[in-house]
């Protein structure tokens, strides 16, 4: 199965965020814009992997502090258009953790530079994207979700498997 581990966004954050669509959409853009239930911030993707219980016992061992999120502009990766997150080193030393995490009980994932951005429109119509701010709606986040993904007909599907919660002394 097809896994990777993300943060969920509260409704308001993903409000904000489908607004965004929505101008680039008036605009005339597009693409395939993800729909709200598939927004989230990705923090390590594991692709092909076998063994989610045993993704969930090597995340036991991290302790993280609640992650403070807003949108900090928006970018693109070729024709897929994203909102940036500024999370602050919380969130970068979440995203670190778990993948040294990963890394230490052997279990493979993505590891190019972490790069925080949740993807809003894939196949863009136009060559760059607008720019367009978010509102600024800030939330803390104090999980992280393990996610299956699978192909479904109308689009991708995403099913939660597990997640960790934050404590308060994230700093070890
Ligand atoms: P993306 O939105 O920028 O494509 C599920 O595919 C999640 O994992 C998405 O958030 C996706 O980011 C992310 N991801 C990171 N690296 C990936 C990779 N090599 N292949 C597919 N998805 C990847």
């Amino acid at each position: 199965m097809r896994l990777f581990l993300a943060i969920r966004l509260t409704p308001e954050l993903k409000g904000a965020l489908i607004d965004v669509q929505n101008v680039w959409y008036d605009m005339g853009v597009r693409g395939r814009f993800t729909p709200e239930e598939n927004l989230h911030l990705t923090l390590a993707f594991i692709g092909e992997y076998p063994d989610p219980e045993a993704v969930l016992d090597a995340l036991k061992a991290i302790s993280f502090a609640p992650i403070p999120l807003t949108p900090d502009g928006v970018g693109a990766f070729g024709d897929l258009w994203w909102a940036g997150v500024s999370g602050g080193p919380a969130l970068t030393g979440a995203a670190r953790r778990v993948r040294r995490a990963l890394a230490e009980a052997g279990i493979p994932f993505d590891r190019k530079r972490f790069s925080p951005h949740i993807t809003l429109l894939r196949r863009a119509s136009v060559s760059s994207p607008p720019p367009v701010a978010a509102a600024p709606v800030s939330m803390s986040a104090d999980t992280i979700t393990l996610f299956r993904s699978d192909r479904g007909k109308n689009g991708m599907l995403y099913t939660e498997l597990g997640s960790i919660r934050a404590t308060q002394s994230g700093d070890s």
